[in-house]
């Protein structure tokens, strides 16, 4: 890693290698044990960080309860200036950062990058944002009033990330939060906390540059007794929680049962349909870096392609050929196409996959495999592996968190690979692969994908952040980043004010005394 500029990297963002974790910001309420962050790059131990008690907890809740005491006065505008000062230090921390999140979660250096730049864009869309938190007004039923809504700020908003983007999904929650007035307190995944020890630090810089209560960006570390702390405290109106299907469950019963707000980003079982109208080339890209890329890691990354099979021949030679140029290795060199698996576990998932599929009848068609040797020597490297399948197959039917591709086969009109794709529990992204104008619609009509992302022509991860970004069905319903997701970081009031002397009744109602 060294060669790679990490030493400095870390040494940037305040991330001490020594035995003894990192204290900056909100991190010296961590009195717990010692976790450890160790690189599936390179199987080093990287830094250890120290995890929050509860009392640790108890002294986060309390500065984070009282920051939004005097945060939530503050005008939204000059909120959103708070936002555009972090965006700036985003910049500059750029390529730092982006190193960071390459060696401790293992995607490549360019989509180490790509995910800062998520956040430096969120925080752009959020500046605007913040003079546009637009309530509507009404027409009153009764004469001389008036009648409108207005958003208010919300409260401590807990924010549970994966490992898997480290660092962006935090940004598209806190961008939002903050300029609606909100304060957060955020666990980052066991996986990565140093990516939450190096943003905690970024935004600290911040928060102390302009005289705030550091209680506005709050960090707890542990594993998931800390996530139930948060899931299970009434302080805390919502919870902001991205991973797997089997986590949202169990956060969502918590959360409902205090009557708070969840905002879910679960699993999804993503397919692409490849049509007979489809342009070959751009399906092999789309295809190809939605499987592979992040090692197959992404909630939108591509596991299933439905292929009609007038062409599936010619699309299977050109996507498993396209594999053969695959390079696999350290994702700090950019020769390399395909890093690290996040760990061992993950492993273990990609290798239970692979015999599954066999176990039911399918077909391998590229051939997995852990690497061992030279430059491999974490044990979590592997080959990206396509298999011949059937949707109704157990595995197809789950998430695994693995570069692994099943390809399936429909005949018919497209109704009929609609009907597969749509065929999974869980309802995250889609794509459709066709220049037939009659197929792209349908597949994006009432009767098409029932998916909360749909896209025609383009693979189905690497969502712009200007879109309101989630899934139906097991992917859980919540929608973070674009469009009017913010919403839910706030609370709505309806108002009628009646300016007359006297009091009529909505309804009609008499009532007199
Ligand atoms: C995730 O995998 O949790 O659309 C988020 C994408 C990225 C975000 C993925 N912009 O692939």
């Amino acid at each position: 890693a060294q060669q790679f500029g990490m030493t400095e990297a870390l040494q940037q963002l305040g991330i001490h290698t020594i035995n003894e974790g990192t204290s900056t910001g909100q991190n010296h309420f961590s009195n717990g044990e010692l976790l450890e962050s160790f690189s599936p790059v390179d199987g080093q131990l990287i830094a250890t960080v120290k995890t929050s008690t509860i009392v640790d907890y108890e002294k986060v809740m309390q500065t984070a309860t009282e920051a939004f005491q005097s945060f939530r006065t503050m005008p939204a505008p000059q909120r959103g200036e708070i936002v555009r000062q972090f965006g700036e230090k985003l910049r500059k921390n750029k390529e730092a950062l982006g190193k960071l999140v390459s060696y401790e979660m293992g995607k490549s250096l360019q989509e180490g990058y790509g995910e800062v730049q998520e956040m430096i864009d969120i925080c752009d869309f959020a500046v605007g944002l913040s003079r546009q938190l637009h309530g509507l007004t009404m027409h009153s039923e009764r004469p001389g009033h008036r009648m409108y809504e207005q958003y208010h700020p919300l409260g401590v908003v807990g924010i549970i990330s994966a490992f898997n983007f480290p660092v962006a999904v935090w940004a598209w929650n806190t961008a939002l939060a903050w300029i609606s007035g909100d304060v957060c307190v955020w666990k980052p995944s066991e996986k990565t906390p140093l990516c939450g020890v190096a943003c905690q630090n970024i935004i600290a810089q911040v928060i102390k540059e302009n005289n705030l209560p550091e209680g506005i960006s709050c960090l707890i570390n542990g594993d998931y007794t800390v996530g139930a702390l948060m899931t299970n405290d009434k302080r805390i109106p919502l919870i902001s929680a991205t991973g797997s299907t089997r986590m949202g469950k169990i956060v969502a019963q918590a959360v409902a049962s205090r009557l708070g707000k969840s905002l879910l980003e679960l699993g999804g079982n993503n397919a692409i349909i490849v049509t007979p109208d489809a342009d070959i080339k751009m399906t092999v890209i789309g295809a190809v870096f939605g499987a592979v890329g992040t090692a197959g890691q992404r909630c939108t990354s591509t596991r299933r392609l439905i292929i009609h099979e007038s062409i599936y021949e010619k699309v299977k030679d050109a996507i498993v050929s396209a594999y053969g140029q695959l390079k696999i290795g350290n994702p700090l060199d950019q020769n390399n196409h395909v890093g690290p698996l996040i760990d061992l576990h993950a492993v273990e998932m990609y290798k239970n996959a692979l015999s599954k599929v066999v176990a039911e009848g399918g077909k391998v068609l590229v051939e997995g495999g852990v690497l061992s040797g030279e430059g491999y020597e974490s044990g979590c490297y592997v080959k990206p592996a396509i298999a011949e399948a059937d949707n109704s197959f157990e595995i197809v039917q789950h998430e695994t968190f693995a570069p692994v591709l099943y390809l399936l086969r429909y005949s018919g009109t497209v109704e009929n690979a609609i009907q597969l794709q749509n065929g999974v529990a869980q309802g995250l992204s889609s794509a459709i692969m066709t220049n037939n104008l009659r197929e792209a619609e349908l597949f994006l009509s009432v009767v098409g994908s029932d998916c909360g992302i749909a896209n025609v022509n383009i693979g189905t991860s690497g969502a712009e952040i200007g879109g309101a970004f989630g899934g139906e069905k097991e992917t859980g319903g919540g929608r973070e980043s674009g469009s009017d997701a913010w919403k839910i970081y706030m609370r709505r009031q309806t108002n009628t004010i009646n300016y007359t002397t006297s009091l009529p009744l909505a309804q009609g109602i008499k009532f007199d005394l």
